[in-house]
């Protein structure tokens, strides 16, 4: 099934022709409304008439979250406050967070992009949708939610936290849909074998997952204990939330709507747009929001764009799983690291589990990286030896991943706080900032 096949299939002409249509005006609604795209535009000489092509686009500046900052809260709003009728706010783990506005109209295409995506997980007015993203500033709760109700599902609305009673209300109410995610979802899978529930008890027949990153290998495992298909939910605050982009069942990256969002990748130290199949940082347009609509919005995230069909018949382009942030790499020693790949090295050992923090520390002006990470009940049970055979193993596969040695402690098991949200996976004591 296709949510809206009109829009979800267009020729590729079709879509540009649309675009660069919706990306004039744009860009004339910024400049009319926005003080901040109005000064910044004229300081530059630029003229929304300048916009003839797509590609003219890269004749217009970047906005960035310290721009959004700086507006902070309603700076960046493009209609007068009585036209908007919800907020939200970025969980903004650095600074002060980035309000973003909605008309109703911003509302309606919110729940028609989220429906797209659930349609595209093979889910329909059938099912039965538990939301366990937070209702609140978060985007999570009702960007879902919004999606849930376009397509006539029933949706819980549990939000986040109580854990065990989310188990209970999965059972007993039929759950067929989970929305989590990832960290949350390995948390809940744990709370479920301490309660004595199995796969087979729930009748999962799909997994929404999204808001932090992760590897393949914890896509599997989260399939695996769940015993149902999760897909990859792409979204952020700034441009609307969940549903940005959304994984199809070819489970193949993740269609964009393209007539709502105009992407582009570029390099994040030049600031060029790169060709297609081409690994740098997303870029992302606003084509249709009211509210607030952003114009070549840096997201920092890493990844690649595909224009090429979809096997299930879409057009909309396709961005690759984000494999990292343009700016939450974490140099030691000279050498960038990625959270996401200690991660895969932890996958590769029975022995863990995959609850781990990065603590980043410079004790001597030198950067120093320790990574803690649970113990299985089994292996913390055994002796000492085998227990520094393992942690020998871990820095192994680790050096492997990264190419430098890290020290690694294994710790209790369920000793790592647990988050309901995104987990806090690196711990920097550097002050940096
Ligand atoms: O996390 C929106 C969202 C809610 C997406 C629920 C999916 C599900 P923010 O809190 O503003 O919004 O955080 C946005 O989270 O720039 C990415 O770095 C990261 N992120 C979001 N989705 C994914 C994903 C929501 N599927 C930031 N994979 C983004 C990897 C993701 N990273």
């Amino acid at each position: 099934m296709i949510w809206n096949k009109e829009a979800e299939c267009m020729s590729r002409e079709d879509i540009e022709e649309l675009q660069l249509k919706k990306l004039q005006k744009v860009v004339k609604r910024a400049y009319d409304n926005i003080p901040y795209y109005n000064k910044k535009y004229k300081e530059l000489g630029i003229h929304p008439e300048d916009i003839q092509t797509l590609k003219d686009i890269e004749k217009l500046p970047f906005t960035t979250k310290d721009d959004l900052r700086e507006s902070y809260p309603f700076g960046m709003f493009a209609v007068p406050s009585k036209e908007i009728i919800e907020v939200h706010s970025s969980s903004g783990t650095t600074g002060k967070p980035v309000v973003s506005g909605y008309t109703q109209k911003d509302i309606d295409s919110w729940g028609e992009i989220v429906a797209r995506g659930l349609t595209m997980m093979g889910i329909n007015d059938e099912d039965i949708i538990q939301n366990t993203h937070g209702y609140g500033l978060f985007t999570g709760g009702f960007g879902v939610h919004y999606g849930a109700h376009k397509i006539g599902a029933i949706v819980i609305p549990i939000s986040t936290g109580q854990s065990r009673r989310q188990i209970e209300i999965m059972k007993d109410f039929g759950t067929t849909v989970m929305i989590f995610t990832p960290s949350y979802g390995m948390y809940l899978a744990e709370l479920a074998k301490e309660e004595g529930i199995s796969k087979e008890d729930i009748n999962l027949k799909a997994i929404g997952f999204g808001a932090e990153m992760w590897t393949s290998e914890m896509r599997e495992k989260i399939e695996d204990k769940f015993g149902a298909p999760a897909y990859n939910i792409y979204g952020l605050t700034e441009l609307m939330g969940p549903g940005v982009a959304v994984e199809c069942n070819s489970q193949n990256g993740l269609h964009i709507s393209e007539d709502y969002f105009y992407p582009e990748i570029i390099d994040p130290k030049t600031g060029n747009t790169l060709p297609e199949n081409t690994k740098g940082e997303l870029v992302l347009t606003n084509l249709e929001r009211e509210g607030m609509p952003l114009i070549r919005f840096r997201t920092k995230d890493i990844t690649s764009i595909n224009k090429d069909i979809c096997k299930c018949n879409r057009t909309l382009a396709r961005i690759e799983r984000i494999t990292g942030r343009s700016d939450d790499m974490i140099k030691v020693k000279g050498v960038a690291i990625f959270p996401s790949q200690i991660e895969k090295a932890l996958l590769k050992i029975n022995d863990v589990e995959p609850h781990y923090q990065i603590i980043v520390t410079r004790p001597h002006l030198m950067d120093e990286i320790e990574v803690k990470v649970e113990a299985s009940e089994e292996l913390f049970s055994d002796e000492v030896k085998e227990m520094i055979n393992i942690k020998k193993k871990i820095e192994d596969y680790i050096e492997n991943e990264i190419g430098i040695r890290v020290k690694v402690a294994l710790v209790e098991p369920k000793s790592i706080p647990r988050s309901e949200g995104k987990a806090v996976r690196v711990i920097d004591k550097r002050n940096l900032h």
